[in-house]
């Protein structure tokens, strides 16, 4: 059964890291994931991905926003992930829907029924069948973030707004904990590896 894993959490959380870690354990087992992520996985989503992230000329007002990202998603839907399900690889994808209702939603301020009208019109019925929250307080996050040289748009934003994102993303997962799991992304890596690692394996016991 192929399966559709979305990677989730605040700035600089480690969700790369996560996916590279998985996408290895997954091979190790014998299985091709592609490895994506949101916005962007295609050009036309990337090019997407630079107009929303960049910090020079108009910024997007907040449903400019939130289309921007729901018409990347449709290209990156349409292109990469149902293809990929359909042959039956893994999609790990780097961000999906959940990241539009912590961002879009709880830190930007547009309501849930409108983000749900978009999603059910792009997705259809598609859903992650697995989504890891990697959760750490904003501040490491950021910290990590800082590490790595220039910030992006939304890596400009306060404090307050980043603990927007963080609740928004805790609050998804506590409503539908079958689908979600929280990892503590705030420990040092070798553990954040162990607790991916026993999350992996319990994709195994379940099928
Ligand atoms: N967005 C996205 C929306 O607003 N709505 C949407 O619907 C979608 C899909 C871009 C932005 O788009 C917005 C949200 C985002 O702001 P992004 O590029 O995925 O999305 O966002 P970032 O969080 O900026 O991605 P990063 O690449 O910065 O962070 P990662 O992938 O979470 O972190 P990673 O793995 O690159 O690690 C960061 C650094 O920390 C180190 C790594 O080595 C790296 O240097 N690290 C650790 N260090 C110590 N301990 C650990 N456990 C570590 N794990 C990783």
């Amino acid at each position: 059964m192929a399966r559709f894993i979305t990677i989730e959490g605040g700035e600089g959380a480690g969700k790369s890291t996560a996916q590279r870690f998985i996408a290895d354990r997954l091979a190790e087992r014998g299985i091709t994931t592609v490895q994506t992520r949101e916005p962007g996985g295609t050009p036309l989503a990337e090019a997407i991905r630079q107009t929303l992230l960049s910090v020079d000329g108009e910024a997007p007002v907040e449903m400019t926003e939130l289309l921007l990202v729901f018409a990347a998603r449709a290209q990156h839907l349409a292109k990469v992930i149902e293809p990929a399900l359909s042959r039956g690889d893994w999609v790990l994808s780097d961000r999906f829907t959940d990241a539009t209702y912590a961002y879009q939603g709880a830190a930007r301020g547009l309501s849930t029924a409108t983000i749900l009208h978009l999603e059910q019109l792009v997705q259809g019925g598609r859903q992650p069948d697995k989504v890891l929250i990697l959760d750490l307080p904003p501040e490491i996050g950021m910290a990590r973030a800082r590490s790595r040289g220039e910030l992006d748009r939304f890596e400009r934003e306060d404090h307050d707004f980043y603990e927007r994102v963080r609740a928004g993303y805790l609050m998804r997962a506590e409503a539908m904990p079958e689908r979600y799991s929280v990892i503590d992304a705030g420990q040092a890596l070798p553990q954040v590896e162990s607790a991916l690692t026993a999350e992996i394996e319990g994709w195994f016991d379940e099928r």
